[in-house]
């Protein structure tokens, strides 16, 4: 099975990678340089007209959309229990995907660029401040769903590495996440997984590398 995974830095193409990481899946990444527009080159929008990453391609085929991939890795590689087994958790991981990409992502996004969602002059302000209160709002749902617990099942899952994604995110715009506890500790955990050490360094070199050709 041939498996590319299209990925640029500091973007939610890093939860997948770690999901492939963590399947100890034979993968090759192949970064885009979104300073570039690489994702908007004729050749990238022949196999994804959405001009984003993450998008995987297995065997000539590709799949857009976080949280088909990741499920898509967990039902390939069943022996690295990236969902949980019992049907029901497993329904609830699902939501959690659809969560932090639908649900706190594009809040993200907004705060990263005000303009692509408000044109109005002077409102950058105020579409942070909204932005900011939905996130508030979803770290708090969060930090409950973590109490107690390491992961947000009974051991890692996928989901905790989409959830580091947008965590992570959320701190290059300068949110602190110490106010959630169980949040930051999550957070902290994720840290010490090989998996993430792994996709920080790549990234790390990712960067590097386009620097370099600048
Ligand atoms: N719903 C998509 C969202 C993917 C997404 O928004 N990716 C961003 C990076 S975090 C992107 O590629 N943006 C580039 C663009 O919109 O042109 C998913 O969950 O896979």
């Amino acid at each position: 099975m041939d498996i590319a995974l299209y990925y640029a830095p500091i973007t939610c193409a890093l939860a997948p990678y770690i999901s492939l990481t963590e399947a100890n899946a034979e993968f090759e990444v192949r970064p885009l340089n979104f300073r570039k527009q690489q994702n908007k080159s004729a050749e990238y929008l022949k196999i994804n007209p959405k001009h984003k990453v993450p998008l995987l391609v297995v065997d000539g085929e590709a799949l857009t959309e976080s949280t088909a991939i990741q499920i898509w890795i967990a039902r390939n590689f069943p022996q690295a229990n990236l969902l949980p087994s019992d049907p029901w958790q497993e329904l609830k991981a699902i939501s959690l995907f659809s969560w932090c990409s639908s649900g706190i992502h594009p809040y993200l996004s907004r705060i990263n660029n005000t303009a692509k969602v408000c044109d109005v002059a002077d409102a950058a302000d105020s579409v942070r401040k909204y932005a900011l209160e939905a996130l508030t709002e979803c770290f708090e749902i969060a930090d409950d769903m973590l109490a107690g617990h390491d992961y947000f099942f009974d051991n890692f899952t996928a989901p905790d590495g989409h959830f580091f994604w947008c965590c992570r995110r959320a701190t290059q715009f300068d949110i602190d996440l110490s106010g959630w506890k169980n949040v930051a500790a999550h957070f902290d955990r994720m840290h010490t997984r090989a998996s993430v050490k792994k996709l920080l360094a790549f990234e790390k070199e990712t960067q590097a590398t386009f620097a370099a050709a600048a």
